[in-house]
């Protein structure tokens, strides 16, 4: 009995931090959503959660984009071809890249916390073809 009483206090310890989740992100040459994708390309996630990206394909690498990272986050870039992981703490919408294929639209958005994305969270100097996978990202995502 007392064993039990010690075991249920010991889980009323555990620190919130231990319930953070890690999720995965792969980066990739091709999916069905098209060439150079990261997979997922719209990831919900809580605040203190971690990313971690896979260099599943070569060439690819994972980094923040100017003007789509919410109050009080930091940027980051990853190396490419490493794998690269990430804690995130500021809620909102993350806008992602990778690097050498931002111009061919390979991005992708993490949500932190409950604010969905809209296209209101799309900046206005965006490559034409990352606006567009954006678009569809958001677009597949309002059709959930
Ligand atoms: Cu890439």
């Amino acid at each position: 009995m007392k064993m039990m009483q010690r075991l249920i206090v010991l889980l009323g310890l555990l620190p919130l931090a231990a319930l953070a989740n890690t999720h995965t992100v792969e980066m990739l040459n091709r999916n069905d959503t098209g060439p150079m994708p990261f997979a997922p390309d719209y990831l919900i996630v809580q605040p203190g959660d971690t990313v971690k990206f896979l260099a599943t394909a070569p060439g690819h690498n994972a980094a923040t984009i100017d003007g789509m990272i919410p109050e009080g986050g930091e940027a980051f870039v990853g190396n490419i071809n490493e794998e690269i992981e990430v804690t995130l703490n500021a809620e909102g919408i993350w806008g992602i890249k990778c690097s050498p294929h931002y111009t061919m639209g390979m991005v992708m958005l993490i949500q932190v916390g409950d604010t969905t994305a809209t296209e209101e969270d799309l900046p206005d100097n965006l490559p034409a073809p990352a606006r567009q996978r954006f678009v569809e990202i958001l677009s597949r995502q309002a059709n959930n």
